[in-house]
C-alpha cells in the first residue's frame, strides 16, 4: 500500500494534535495572511520590540561599526531578512562609514528575496547586495569556507521563539559554522515591566487574536479540515518568572474535526489548550550564559533607551 506524501505543515499538524499536549508551531504562522498580519502587528504601537530595534539600527549602527572594527572588506549575511526596513538603517550607517561590505540576505522565499532586492536597490541604490535563496546551514558553510569576514544578523527577536534546547542547538550550529573573527548581532527582547509584554502579546485590536486564529484558517485549507474557526478562542500569558509568552487557541467545547488530506479526525475536550507560540524574554544574565553555553562572548549590548530590547554583539 501507498503511504501519502504529506507537506511538513500536515506532518506537524498530525503530530501535535494526537499528543497529550497539543501544539502547532508558531513557525507556520507566515502563510500570505500570517504575514500580512504580522506587518500589522509591527506596527502596533502596543508591539514594541520593532520599534526598540529600528531606534537602535537608526541610532547606534554608527557605534556598532565602530565596536566590530573591521578593517578589510566583508560580507553582513542576514537570516530571515523580512521587508529589510531595520536592516537598511543599519547598511546606510556602514555605508557613510564609508565600509566595504557585501550584504547577504537569506531567504527560504525566492519572492521574499527578489522584493527585498528590489526595495534595497531604490533606498541605497550603490549597495552590493547578494541575496540567497535557501537553507541557511548550507549558505554559511559556504561563506565560512571563503576568506573574508563576516557579520552575522539574527534580527527581530526571533530567538525568542526557540525552545531553549532548540535555541541551543540552532546557535552551536551558526558558531560551528562561524570563522574566527566573525561576529554575531542578535536581537534579543528584555524582562520588564509584565503588563508591557502582556499588552504587546494579547493587544486591545485583537491583531494577535488574528495572527493566531490564522493557524485554523490555514489548516482548513491546506489540510481540507471542517474546522469552525468561532468554536475556539486565543489565550496568551506573560509568566515574569520564567520570561515566557505563551500563547494558546483554546476549544470552546467538546468537539471534533476532519481533515481529508490527512484522513483524520482530530479531537478535543472543551477548554483544551493547543500551544501555538512560545517568545521568550531575557535577562542580560541570561543572555551572558546562552553566549557561554554556546562558544560565544558577549562583546556590547546595544539598547534603546528604554532598555526593553537588545541587539546583542557576539564573538
Ligand atoms: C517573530 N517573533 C519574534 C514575534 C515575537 O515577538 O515573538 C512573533 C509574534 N508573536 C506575537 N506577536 C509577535
Amino acid at each position: 500500500m501507498n503511504t501519502p506524501q504529506h507537506s511538513h505543515f500536515a506532518e506537524d499538524v498530525l503530530k501535535g494534535l494526537t499528543t497529550k499536549e497539543k501544539h502547532v508551531s508558531s513557525k507556520y504562522f507566515y502563510d500570505d495572511n500570517g504575514s500580512r498580519i504580522f506587518m500589522q502587528i509591527m506596527q502596533m504601537p502596543e508591539y514594541y520590540p520593532t520599534a526598540c530595534e529600528f531606534e537602535i539600527l537608526s541610532q547606534q549602527s554608527g557605534n556598532i561599526f565602530d565596536t566590530i572594527n573591521f578593517t578589510t572588506k566583508f560580507n553582513i549575511v542576514e537570516f530571515g531578512s523580512g521587508d529589510g526596513i531595520k536592516t537598511r538603517q543599519l547598511l546606510k550607517a556602514f555605508m557613510d562609514k564609508k565600509a566595504q561590505f557585501t550584504y547577504i540576505p537569506i531567504d527560504i522565499s525566492q519572492e521574499a528575496n527578489d522584493a527585498l532586492q528590489q526595495n534595497m536597490k531604490t533606498a541605497l541604490p550603490n549597495l552590493d547586495i547578494q541575496p540567497r535563496t535557501g537553507d541557511y546551514f548550507e549558505v554559511l558553510n559556504e561563506l565560512s569556507a571563503g576568506t573574508l569576514p563576516n557579520l552575522f544578523l539574527f534580527l527581530g527577536g526571533n530567538i525568542g521563539n526557540y525552545k531553549k534546547d532548540e535555541a541551543i542547538d540552532l546557535l552551536e550550529r551558526f558558531n560551528a559554522d562561524m570563522k574566527k573573527g566573525d561576529m554575531l548581532l542578535m536581537g534579543m527582547d528584555l524582562k520588564k515591566n509584565p503588563r508591557i509584554i502582556q499588552l504587546a502579546y494579547d493587544d486591545p485590536h485583537g491583531i494577535t487574536r488574528s495572527f493566531n486564529m490564522n493557524l485554523l484558517q490555514r489548516m482548513s485549507r491546506e489540510l481540507e479540515a471542517d474546522i469552525l474557526s468561532d468554536q475556539f478562542d486565543f489565550y496568551s500569558n506573560y509568566n515574569p518568572k520564567n520570561g515566557e509568552v505563551n500563547s494558546y487557541l483554546v476549544s470552546l467545547k467538546k468537539q471534533s474535526f476532519y481533515s481529508k488530506v490527512l484522513d483524520t479526525t482530530f479531537h478535543l475536550e472543551k477548554d483544551e489548550l493547543i500551544w501555538t507560540e512560545l517568545s521568550r524574554k531575557y535577562s542580560f544574565e541570561e543572555i551572558n550564559a546562552l553566549a557561554e553555553a554556546t562558544g560565544f562572548t558577549v562583546k556590547n549590548n546595544f539598547l534603546d533607551c528604554r532598555h526593553y530590547y537588545t541587539d546583542s554583539l557576539w564573538v
